[in-house]
């Protein structure tokens, strides 16, 4: 059996050109030259991997796991912005009396956002729906037991959306859409290993007890985004204990980053005993990659895989980072290919 990859063509149509970071003007990194790198390195696989287009989802789905004023703003921006044209939030309310935000004024959007890299254009809608797509039309496949594991090619990436907010280059979590819809039957565990700590994944299922999160990622003293990954968050209610944040320093190369995996991230998935494995697959821990700090090789990936690949748990991977395009595509199928060639069978 071939390894399936969801992928829609429409997701190239998703441009942002330039983020504000740091009172900068900063070329963007999320560019659909990272698609074009995974592409080009599966199709140079093809004997391994089937690509598969998805079809199109409901807004019901989305709306599980998101509030509807968020997709309300987004067709404000296919409505109001010219094709081509971009806008960027940059009033933030934080006041408890400030008036509520409405989704119906593009000049409000800053009141469902969080930061100054994630563009609204006139495709916005349309090319988050598609990523939303690929996460679930991989998802419809496992659990038809069609395949015991698929990956999502999702672009725009969706670990830094929550229910109301979008940033961090995320309009929807595409982790947790496909998350929820299968934690009202199984357990769930959603582990994320992008550079990045998954915030939006964390917020969304911090009071849940079917869902387990575990994050490894840049200690947020450092890194983006900054105000949660602290190991001191671990969930509330009967949610506590179900949240695991593994902040790490920078520099930290590939054994020390399977150590990690194998004494603490693997341990706690086993005592949970999940049905179904989420990977938000990252791939800016890679060594040159111009965002992420961490020290990562190419050949560390298959070994990461391999990790998750011997829990013979229903595995969806699913793309977040990873900005190296030089390299991010063959650390891509690196990956995909190191857990294919671990994965037996379902246990
Ligand atoms: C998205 B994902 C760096 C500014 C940081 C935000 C980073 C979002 C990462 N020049 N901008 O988790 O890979
Ligand atoms: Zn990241």
């Amino acid at each position: 059996m071939k390894f399936p990859v969801f992928f829609h063509p429409l997701q190239k149509e998703h441009k942002p050109l330039y983020e504000w970071a740091f009172g900068k003007k900063l070329n963007h990194p999320e560019t659909t030259k990272r698609i074009e790198s995974i592409l080009a390195a599966l199709e140079a696989s093809h004997n391994i991997f089937e690509f598969i287009v998805p079809e199109a989802i409901s807004q019901e789905l989305i709306h599980n796991v998101h509030d509807e004023k968020l997709t309300q703003l987004y067709l404000t921006a296919e409505e109001q912005l010219a094709k081509g044209k971009t806008f960027y939030p940059s009033v933030f309310p934080r006041s408890l009396i400030s008036k509520k935000p409405s989704a119906k004024k593009l000049a409000h959007a800053g009141g469902f956002c969080f930061d100054s890299g994630t563009p609204l254009t006139s495709v916005t809608k349309k090319v988050a729906e598609w990523s939303v797509a690929c996460a679930n039309g991989a998802a419809l496949l496992i659990e038809n037991k069609k395949s015991p594991f698929a990956y999502s090619l999702c672009r725009p990436p969706g670990h830094h959306a929550s229910h109301k907010s979008f940033g961090g280059y995320c309009y929807y979590n595409n982790a947790a859409i496909v998350a929820s819809r299968w934690a009202g039957k199984s357990k769930v565990a959603i582990v994320d290993i992008d550079f990045h700590h998954g915030n939006g994944t964390q917020d969304i299922f911090y009071e849940d007890n079917r869902v387990l999160f575990i994050s490894v990622h840049g200690h947020p003293l450092e890194f983006y985004p900054y105000f949660s990954g602290y190991e001191e968050e671990e969930g509330r209610g009967k949610g506590k204990g179900f949240t695991i944040n593994i902040p790490l320093s920078e520099g930290i190369d590939g054994y020390e980053y399977l150590k990690i995996i194998d004494t603490l991230v693997i341990p706690a998935l086993k005592k949970f005993d999940p049905k179904f494995l989420i990977l938000s697959a990252g791939f800016d821990t890679y060594k040159e990659d111009p965002i992420g700090r961490f020290n990562l090789e190419t050949d560390d990936f298959p070994e990461v895989a391999a990790r998750f690949a011997n829990l013979g748990l229903p595995t969806l991977i699913l793309q977040e980072g990873g900005y190296s395009v030089e390299k991010l595509g063959v650390n891509v199928r690196s990956f995909l290919e190191g857990f294919k060639d671990n994965f037996k069978k379902i246990k």
